[in-house]
């Protein structure tokens, strides 16, 4: 029979033993091979000494018992760490799964106006609509007295547009696109321009200096108002829904005669399915080209009629997502930006 501190002698050999047999184990199955032979239940080594505490004088077994559990402890986080060491040294082909795919990083998105401006575009695109671009900066003629706007009106004036130089200026609207496609191309012309336009406001949650804006322009022989309405009215139901109803409000523009604010009221579909109809929201401004603006383009006024249409984008956008401050969109935060884009997780 064995006594105390010749068991714990016997222990501090066996935790040497299992420390060097651990270092020496050069793959898995021999660490595992190890583990068994010195911790495992049914005949492990020290497992073996535990066993034999039954055997000792009950004043000997606190401090034999205790070494035990150390050397358990110490042997066994000395295979954890071997274990560990081994399979990193074993190299990609087991520890990384190369068949699981690769994460996608995030190319980035839309911007949330450059969305709703190409939802904009597919619609009138539908409907016979070809794009037309033209200069940012422009002349005065263009931007102002060809679109019936004399210089002396208030819109041309020093305090609402970026001037550039004299007579040059940032294009306050799209409207100057019209006027080039006007006298480069005979009707029938059916365009959309969008663009960015400049004029000199503060910078606040309706305004910013620098903002997109779509127009439309349709010139051709016996256009009329229920082709002006009935056109606006598709877009609408194109762009809003089939329940969606455009009314037109009087209004004023130099180079439309008449002229309307367009508003739309759209069905909506609540959580229970039932559907409602919205106010009437203000989306753009339209009318009948002034027969003066399509003289000033080379365009016989007699024999040609047309209607036009301005909106922007960004007001759209704000409408569509519930958007209150149109800074937003212009601070590039990407918490907000990423909403917009799928994917994104900024
Ligand atoms: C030509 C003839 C007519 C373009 C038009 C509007 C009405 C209009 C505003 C909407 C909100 C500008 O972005 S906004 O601030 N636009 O209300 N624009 S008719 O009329 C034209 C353009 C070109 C040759």
């Amino acid at each position: 029979m064995s006594d105390g501190p010749s068991l714990i002698r016997d222990l501090e050999a066996l935790e040497q033993e299992a420390l060097e047999a651990t270092a020496d184990a050069t793959d898995p199955d021999d660490l595992e091979a190890v583990r068994i032979r010195f911790l495992g239940r049914k005949d492990g080594r020290i497992s073996g000494v535990l066993r034999g505490l039954g055997g000792l004088d009950h004043t000997e077994r606190p401090a034999v018992g205790a070494a035990a559990n150390r050397v358990k402890g110490v042997v066994s986080a000395a295979l954890d760490a071997r274990a560990a060491s081994l399979a990193a040294e074993s190299g990609p082909d087991s520890a990384l799964d190369l068949s699981l795919p690769g994460r996608r990083a995030w190319a980035g998105g839309k911007h949330p106006i450059t969305l709703v401006l190409d939802e904009i575009w597919e619609v009138f695109r539908s409907m016979g609509f070809t794009r037309a671009r033209g200069p940012e900066a422009e002349t005065e003629w263009y931007n102002f007295e060809a679109l019936n706007t004399p210089l002396d009106h208030p819109a041309a004036d020093e305090q609402d547009t970026l001037y550039l130089e004299d007579s040059v200026l940032l294009r306050s609207h799209t409207s100057p696109v019209q006027i080039r496609t006007l006298q480069n191309h005979a009707p029938p012309v059916r365009i959309l321009a969008p663009g960015w336009v400049y004029r000199r406001d503060t910078y606040d949650a309706t305004h910013t200096p620098a903002f997109m804006q779509v127009e439309g322009l349709v010139v051709d022989e016996g256009v009329d108002f229920v082709d002006f309405k009935a056109t606006l009215a598709e877009f609408a139901r194109r762009f809003w829904g089939p329940g969606t109803r455009i009314r037109l409000r009087p209004s004023f523009f130099p180079f439309t005669e008449p002229s309307a604010e367009v508003d739309v009221k759209r069905v909506i579909t609540l959580p229970d399915g039932s559907t409602r109809e919205t106010d009437w929201l203000e989306i753009m401004g339209a009318g009948m080209v002034d027969p003066a603006v399509l003289d000033a383009a080379g365009v016989d006024s007699e024999r040609y009629t047309g209607f036009a249409f301005g909106m922007g984008p960004a007001r759209i956008a704000m409408l569509k997502y519930g958007v209150t401050d149109l800074r937003t969109f212009f601070e590039n935060d990407m918490r907000f930006l990423a909403q917009f884009a799928p994917g994104g997780e900024a």
